[in-house]
């Protein structure tokens, strides 16, 4: 979407421009780079060859994840080896919050800070029409050998103004009829969408605010209506993911979005991947919700203590909220699922069973827990640093969903090994005690995927 993004502002300039999605053009190539490690995606061969037969002036790298870091570094170095005289350019949260580790390379001309839909376009007519570059908001560079960085101040106040996501450049039909993308897939043609940007809350292990800003902004109702016209008219498309941050923060907005699409008579199916604002919701959001297509619910609660809630993490959420909000959504059969994170500095271990406890209470038995990583550019990561948390010298390799790489004076990474184990152990036994007959449909789903079927036996031993 950030590329789909970028390209339609320097589609909209007259320019000439691609888009190379190594990951899905190369779906069914995959090499191993460590134990830990596979990479999914176009060889060097096939990557170096698109960009000879294209001979592009400039290259535009989206670094999303901080663990990918090494993948960038090779593909600026490929990409001036194949290309010299190209300019290349880095964005994306990676590059927002590590911008030196980026910058530094000698392969790298130019950074870009954070949400860079109008940033890049200043930065591509200033190449264009050799005009200074020095007061570009968020612009990092190299002169004489240092590094210039400077301050990313300007966030887009109209998100309105902003083309969509060049779909025509995307290539959907590439996407479509993947099983899963962020999380499990329903309908063959599908698409994320985005209807907003950053997050009210400022959760202390998030670094959203980093690229977004610290102000939450919404697209107009109509102009998001008119985005999923055009998804489903032009390119058929039967199913959406809700990409913001947040899409319920502001409920008013949310419940007219809602009662629009259901008005149009869409029919698209939909879900929330990233969740969404628990403290903004009631029985008649969710009533809109079911109705215009959401089929599935994630409650971001993070914690089933409203002590870490409140004072660790830092989001405005009560739990007594959930527990109604979890109750009315079974009465309306609009299934949901629950984010927690384990393993904050200042929980204890009864605060990670509470958390476990409170999601079979809610009649969520497979919550999908996290062990809390401190990701650079959050509070998480400076706490973790000034109170040497860290199991080993932080490293970006380190970046990773199951990567144990803080201990706190209250427990170590082997307690929260355990306490994962007995988590899903506990959480069987409730729902073969309580609930049975979702057990089995599981059982029964997963029989029709005997790859699951592995799968899960893998992560149960
Ligand atoms: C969708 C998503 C996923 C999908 C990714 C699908 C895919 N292949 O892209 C899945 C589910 C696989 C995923 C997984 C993970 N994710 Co994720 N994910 C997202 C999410 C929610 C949306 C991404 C998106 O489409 N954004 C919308 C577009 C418009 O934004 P954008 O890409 O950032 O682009 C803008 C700017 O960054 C910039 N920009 C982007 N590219 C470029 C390039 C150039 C040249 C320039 C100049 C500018 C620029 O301009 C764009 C427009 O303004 C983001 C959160 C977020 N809101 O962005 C997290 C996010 C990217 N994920 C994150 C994380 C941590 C993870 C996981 C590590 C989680 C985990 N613990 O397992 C894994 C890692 C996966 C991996 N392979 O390593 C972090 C990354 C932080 C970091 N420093 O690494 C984010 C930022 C969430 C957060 N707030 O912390 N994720």
């Amino acid at each position: 979407m950030g590329l789909g993004y970028l390209a339609a502002v320097i589609d909209n300039m007259g320019i000439n421009v691609k888009i190379l999605d190594c990951l899905i053009r190369g779906w069914d190539h995959e090499e191993k780079v460590d134990n830990l490690l596979i990479k999914v995606g176009l060889s060097d061969d096939e990557i170096e060859h698109y960009i000879r037969e294209f001979k592009p002036d400039v290259v535009g790298i989206n670094c999303q994840f901080s663990r990918q870091y090494k993948i960038y570094h090779h593909l600026l170095a490929l990409v001036k080896r194949v290309h010299p005289g190209c300019i290349t350019i880095a964005g994306g949260p990676h590059v927002t919050v590590c911008p030196t580790e980026i910058l530094k390379d000698q392969n790298c001309d130019f950074i870009l800070l954070g949400e860079a839909d109008e940033s890049f376009k200043t930065l591509i007519e200033s190449l264009i029409q050799g005009t200074d570059l020095k007061s570009i908001d968020g612009l990092g560079w190299k002169s004489e050998g240092k590094v210039i960085q400077n301050e990313k101040s300007k966030w887009i106040a109209d998100l309105d103004s902003i083309p969509f996501p060049a779909y025509h450049i995307m290539e959907l039909e590439r996407y479509f009829g993947l099983s899963a993308s962020h999380g499990m897939r329903h309908k063959k043609r599908f698409s994320p969408i985005i209807t907003s940007r950053g997050c009210p809350a400022k959760c202390t292990f998030c670094s959203a605010y980093k690229v977004w800003g610290n102000r939450y902004r919404l697209r107009s109702v109509d102009n998001v209506i008119e985005e999923m016209r055009l998804l489903r008219d032009r390119y058929g498309v039967e199913e959406l993911m809700f990409e913001d941050d947040n899409v319920t923060a502001n409920p008013k907005r949310a419940k007219e979005l809602f009662s629009r699409m259901i008005e149009e008579g869409f029919n698209f199916i939909w879900d929330t991947p990233n969740g969404v604002g628990v403290w903004s919701m009631d029985e008649e959001l969710l009533d809109l919700m079911k109705q215009s297509g959401c089929i599935k619910l994630n409650f971001p609660v993070e914690s089933g203590s409203q002590y870490v809630l409140s004072n660790i993490i830092q989001k405005p959420l009560q739990l007594k909220k959930v527990v109604k909000l979890t109750e009315y959504c079974r009465k309306i059969s609009l299934d949901y699922g629950m984010f927690l994170v384990i393993g904050m500095p200042g929980e204890k271990l009864e605060d990670m069973w509470k958390s476990i406890r409170f999601a079979a209470y809610c009649g969520c038995y497979s919550p999908h827990i996290s062990v809390a990583t401190p990701y650079p550019g959050t509070k998480l990561f400076k706490e973790c640093g000034e109170k040497g948390y860290f199991v080993h010298e932080f490293n970006l390799d380190d970046l990773f969903i199951r990567s144990f790489i803080i201990r706190t004076p209250e427990w170590n990474e082997h307690d929260l090994r355990r306490i994962l184990l007995k988590a899903y152990i506990y959480l069987t036994f409730r729902i073969m005690l309580e609930n049975p007959v979702i057990l089995f449909t599981r059982i029964i789903e997963k029989l029709r995927n005997p790859l699951l079927i592995l799968q899960y036996l893998k992560r149960t031993l």
